[in-house]
């Protein structure tokens, strides 16, 4: 089997979301020595950088109504370096960042792995939410509820558009691991789009190995690979306080990573993605230490 090298992109965007210091995710990820880390796991990662928006929360608060220029831009300069990364043979890990990073780091993906082959790529959506509102449905008008329906088509063009036009994914090549806070517009779109969802009910009866496996088989179904989208609410907030928008009733830190076990090496995976980490919700760096241990098991 190949080894992957790995690149690591922090994209410390947190425009997309209400609670904003999430901006500060990825540098925290970064500072705590996460490289060196994993490179004594012989874990090969050949490049650690860091993307920032335009503007800065720290520096400069702004209403609602002004971010998604910010958004937009952000997402396309990220597109295109996930692209450059995929073409140098890198294998790209994205750290957000809220939510609406995806559609950044997916386009790049999409973008450069469509220049090998017709086929499309497939995605595995881990979170407690769908993330996957319109401007129409949404009732927060917040951009990180909105990402994964940008991806398949639906919603804002300027949301949804980086390096390509939307859409880049198939609604029959994505599913949904975890989901268990969602409002009825997002639902009524995934139902129409014939999305299978694995809510928590499903996760806590079958067990979450047993589902991501299923879902992987799913997701390589006539496509090229997949990726893996994860939102760390996903994770009980009694074990990851350090979250954009906890959700009560989530997986076990232990689930998680013996299921992200079967990620490893598995040469159909494309690129990871690790997002909605909140440094200053964090408590003892519980959620810090989760991320990293989410990142060792993936890459390893
Ligand atoms: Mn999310």
């Amino acid at each position: 089997m190949q080894e992957r090298i790995y690149h690591c992109i922090g994209a410390a965007s947190c425009w997309g979301a209400q609670i904003r210091t999430c901006e500060d995710g990825p540098d925290a990820i970064k500072q705590s020595g996460c490289q060196e880390e994993l490179q004594k796991q012989n874990i090969s990662v050949a490049g650690w950088e860091s993307l920032y928006p335009k503007v800065l929360f720290k520096e400069t608060d702004l209403p609602l109504k002004d971010v998604l220029p910010l958004i937009s831009e952000f997402n396309n300069r990220l597109a295109d370096k996930v692209f450059e990364v995929v073409g140098q043979g890198r294998f790209p890990v994205v750290i957000g960042g809220d939510h609406s990073i995806a559609v950044g780091t997916w386009n790049g993906v999409v973008c450069s792995i469509s220049q090998q082959s017709q086929k499309p790529l497939g995605l595995i959506w881990i979170d407690a939410h769908m993330d996957s509102h319109t401007v129409e449905t949404s009732l927060s008008g917040a951009w990180h509820g909105m990402p994964l329906a940008a991806l398949m088509g639906h919603g804002t063009k300027e949301l949804a558009e980086a390096r390509r036009s939307a859409p880049i994914l198939m609604p029959e090549n994505v599913c949904l691991i975890g989901v268990r806070s969602y409002e009825e517009g997002e639902q009524k779109l995934l139902e129409k789009l014939n999305v299978r969802i694995y809510f928590m009910e499903e996760v806590n009866k079958r067990g979450f190995q047993t589902v991501l496996q299923e879902a992987i088989q799913l997701v390589s179904k006539n496509t090229v690979g997949y990726g893996v989208s994860l939102d760390i609410d996903v994770i009980d907030p009694s074990e990851a306080p350090g979250a954009g928008s906890p959700e009560p009733g989530g997986i076990s830190g232990r689930d998680l990573l013996k299921g992200l076990e079967f990620l490893k090496g598995d040469p159909s995976l494309k690129a990871f993605e690790l997002v909605e980490f909140n440094p200053h919700l964090d408590v003892e760096n519980k959620t810090l230490n989760l991320c990293k241990q989410i990142l060792a098991t993936v890459l390893s």
